[in-house]
């Protein structure tokens, strides 16, 4: 028998970018494990991890290109070979190109696999040089970058592994125990040496549960929440004015702005105990150090930018910039990838296509002028996690949209192709993967070879670009020559990082000027004044609001009366843990971890609409709607009900998920999307799962 251990990265859309350790016999991956020396990992793994080895090997895998023989939405292909399916594809692309140009193919994709050749650098240079319309890839955590942008000059804070050293950890709009699981074990240690915990969360996550304290805010209020703690700060004197005089700029404004945020008025705004909100003040101004947690769920509303603007500004107010243990983390952004080495830019691109915004998908491909005549679907789902579905799905159907899709799953997408091309997954490929949130960087070495027929993502825009006749050198690189070229990004933080360390060493964390690693200790900020910018020029220079303020989502009884009457429960859909996106909500095992698809709401929300536990509901605005199985608990607050996503609509009732009702808005900065701005009504709808109503008992 032959063994072999091999190095890997879970290659997942997840902050804590694993090392898994892959154990080979005679071919075969016997074994994924969490590396026992990787920093973060620390030898083990999440609830999908452990079970990766389900998703490598199901029988589900698309394993042959496929060319649609039935009508769009039907999902019947017949097996084509490759260079059948390329042909097609090309001599396709060269008449659209003839006729409307080159923008008139759309790239679509977000984060099926995350490393920087693979999801990347293969398809930048490929799309350079096509001269397809950009994607606006701001599906996901931009309305919080550019506010980092804005205010501190960068999108980087705090260390996770500094996370221990805090005394007071504010998890904000945040459930890391979901979504960023070893977060959790630095907490915990943070609480072992005495650290005092809140979550801020309208509703009862996994994280809440080993939190000291709970504070449930109504969502999309959280600007007004912070402008009131800044209120207090100030009130009572327990704002640093040292700090905010040597280090930033802007503060007077800012006091002022707060000013008009009382506690008793954002008790209003945020349905929250006004003492509440002055206790919450006193307890950041005086635990110190505090370090402020947030995630990409709490930016998902139309005010979102600005709502992480004014949490940004309470460590200024503080003065918690450039402490060690407190601060701020989101994700983190400090090494990028030079741009000319990724996409090879000057080399490749082709005039200026126009950009269009994958929040606006559905949108694009009903309506963008010129057309989208071909969508090309790599990493990503649109038929299932993207907004405003009737729409989206309006466009899948549309019978001139020639609809390419390489996929690992016969997804909700692939229904919609007219050619399916089968990818690899992780323990195939190589790669190279930089943590979004720690300061890690780990090689992925392919363990086995491809089952089937399927090409890696590289491999596949290779091919396309050999048969579109594009002759660049850069189109014959390997992933490792890849990998390779992009060490050699100019930046200190690579300082010292070789080939042969990424292979020798279980991480390779970035070369950063001290550690323990506290960003902003200097005093200095990369901003254009050099100081943390409460008051943000540039943000003035765009019509935007210079200052951290709060004003009332789309959605709202406040911005949309009418609106708010007929659909008064504000629907949020965070992450469910044993998804990732809408990956793994087709195998067998994580859709029963998960359970069916639910909406929870408040016992009194559900009472006034005779609503129980255990029924059907109907999902309902506007845009769309979806049936859901009811929860009926204390886990939300009245008014808010909360579904977990992303199911996939063709596992769900009805053939339709949560995504047909929320909306195609984008954030107040950044182009975001805006999932959570979405105001809804729940209605009973009788239960005719097995063709018989359920008796009143059972439920
Ligand atoms: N209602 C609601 N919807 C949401 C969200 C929400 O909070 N609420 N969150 C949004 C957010 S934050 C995000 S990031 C998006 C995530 O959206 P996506 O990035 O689209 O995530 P996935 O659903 O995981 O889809 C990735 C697809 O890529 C495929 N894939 C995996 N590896 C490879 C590979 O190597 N090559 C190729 N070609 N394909 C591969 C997977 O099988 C999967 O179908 O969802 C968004 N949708
Ligand atoms: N298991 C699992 N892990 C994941 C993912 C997954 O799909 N599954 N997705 C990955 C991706 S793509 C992302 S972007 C991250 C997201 O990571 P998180 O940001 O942690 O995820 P979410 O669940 O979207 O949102 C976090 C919390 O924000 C709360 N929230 C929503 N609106 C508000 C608000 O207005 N105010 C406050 N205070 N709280 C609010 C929600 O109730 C939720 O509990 O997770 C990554 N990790
Ligand atoms: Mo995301």
């Amino acid at each position: 028998m032959s063994r072999v251990i091999v190095k890997s990265v879970c290659p997942l859309n997840c902050p804590d970018s694993c090392g898994i350790v892959t154990t080979v016999e005679d071919g075969q991956v016997v074994r994924t494990t969490g590396d026992p020396d990787h920093p973060i990992t620390r030898g083990w793994l999440c609830r999908k991890g452990v079970r990766y080895l389900e998703r490598h090997t199901s029988p589900e895998r698309v394993l042959y290109p496929l060319r649609r023989v039935g009508p769009k939405g039907e999902g019947r292909f017949e097996r084509i070979s490759w260079d059948a399916a390329l042909d097609i594809i090309c001599e396709r692309w060269q008449a659209i190109v003839a006729e409307y140009g080159a923008e008139a193919i759309l790239p679509y994709g977000y984060s099926g696999t995350m490393g920087v050749v693979q999801r990347t650098a293969g398809e930048r240079r490929f799309l350079n040089r096509l001269g397809a319309s950009v994607l606006d890839r701001s599906i996901c955590s931009e309305a919080g970058h550019a506010a980092m942008q804005a205010t501190l000059g960068g999108s980087f804070g705090a260390d996770p592994e500094e996370i221990p050293s805090s005394r007071l950890i504010l998890v904000w709009g945040y459930n890391p125990a979901a979504t960023n699981p070893h977060a959790v074990p630095l907490i915990q240690e943070a609480k072992q040496n005495g650290a005092r915990v809140v979550v801020i969360d309208p509703r009862v996550t996994e994280t809440t549960r080993f939190a000291d304290r709970h504070v449930r805010p109504y969502p999309g209020t959280d600007g007004a929440l912070a402008l009131g703690i800044v209120n207090v700060l100030f009130a009572e004197g327990l704002a640093d004015l040292d700090f905010l005089a040597d280090r930033s700029v802007g503060w007077e404004l800012l006091r002022d702005r707060a000013a008009e945020f009382t506690p008793e008025r954002v008790a209003e705004i945020a349905r929250l105990p006004a003492a509440e909100i002055r206790e919450l003040a006193r307890l950041y101004a005086e635990t110190r150090p505090g370090l402020i947690l947030t995630g990409p769920g709490l930016q998902r509303h139309t005010n979102g930018g600005q709502a992480m603007r004014c949490l940004l500004a309470l460590p200024a107010v503080t003065g918690q910039y450039g402490l060690h243990g407190a601060g701020f983390l989101y994700n983190n952004r400090y090494l990028a990838w030079d741009p000319e080495l990724v996409g090879h830019d000057a080399e490749l691109r082709r005039g200026t296509p126009r950009t269009l915004s994958i929040n606006r998908i559905g949108e694009a491909l009903l309506s963008a002028e010129p057309p989208v005549k071909s969508l090309l679907v790599v990493n990503g789902n649109p038929a299932a996690v993207a907004q405003h579905q009737s729409k989206v799905i309006a466009g899948l159907l549309r019978d001139d949209l020639f609809t390419v899709v390489h996929e690992v799953f016969p997804t909700d997408t692939v229904r919609y192709a007219d050619i399916v091309l089968p990818a690899t997954m992780q323990l195939e490929q190589l790669d190279l993967h930089l943590s979004y949130w720690s300061l890690h960087l780990r090689l992925n070495l392919p363990a086995v070879a491809p089952p089937g027929e399927a090409r890696s993502n590289l491999d596949f825009y290779q091919a396309l670009a050999r048969r579109m006749g594009f002759a660049e050198p850069c189109f014959r690189m390997s992933a490792e020559e890849i990998a390779r070229e992009l060490l050699q990004t100019p930046s200190p933080l690579l300082e010292g990082i070789t080939w042969a360390r990424l292979l020798a060493e279980p991480s390779v964390r970035l070369t950063m000027p001290s550690r323990p690693w506290v960003p902003f200790a200097d005093g200095r900020f990369p901003t254009p004044s050099g100081k943390l910018e409460l008051y943000s020029e540039r943000l003035a220079r765009q019509g935007l609001d210079p200052l951290p303020g709060w004003a009332p989502e789309a959605e709202s009884a406040q911005a949309s009366p009418s609106l708010f009457a007929r659909y008064p429960l504000k629907l949020l859909t965070p992450k469910e843990q044993h998804f990732l996106g809408s990956s793994f909500a087709n195998l067998p095992t994580f859709r029963q971890l998960a359970g069916e698809p639910t909406v929870e709401l408040s016992r009194s929300d559900a009472e006034a609409r005779g609503i129980r536990d255990g029924a059907l509901v109907e999902v309902v605005n506007d845009r769309g709607s979806c049936t859901l199985r009811a929860r009926v608990g204390e886990s939300v607050r009245p008014g808010v009900a909360v579904s977990e996503v992303v199911h996939w609509q063709q596992s769900s009732p009805g053939g339709r998920n949560v995504n047909w009702t929320t909306p195609d808005y984008l954030t107040d900065l950044g182009g975001n999307s805006c999932f959570h701005t979405n105001l809804v009504e729940i209605r009973a709808v009788p239960d005719h799962r097995d063709g018989v109503a359920a008796p009143a008992e059972k439920l």
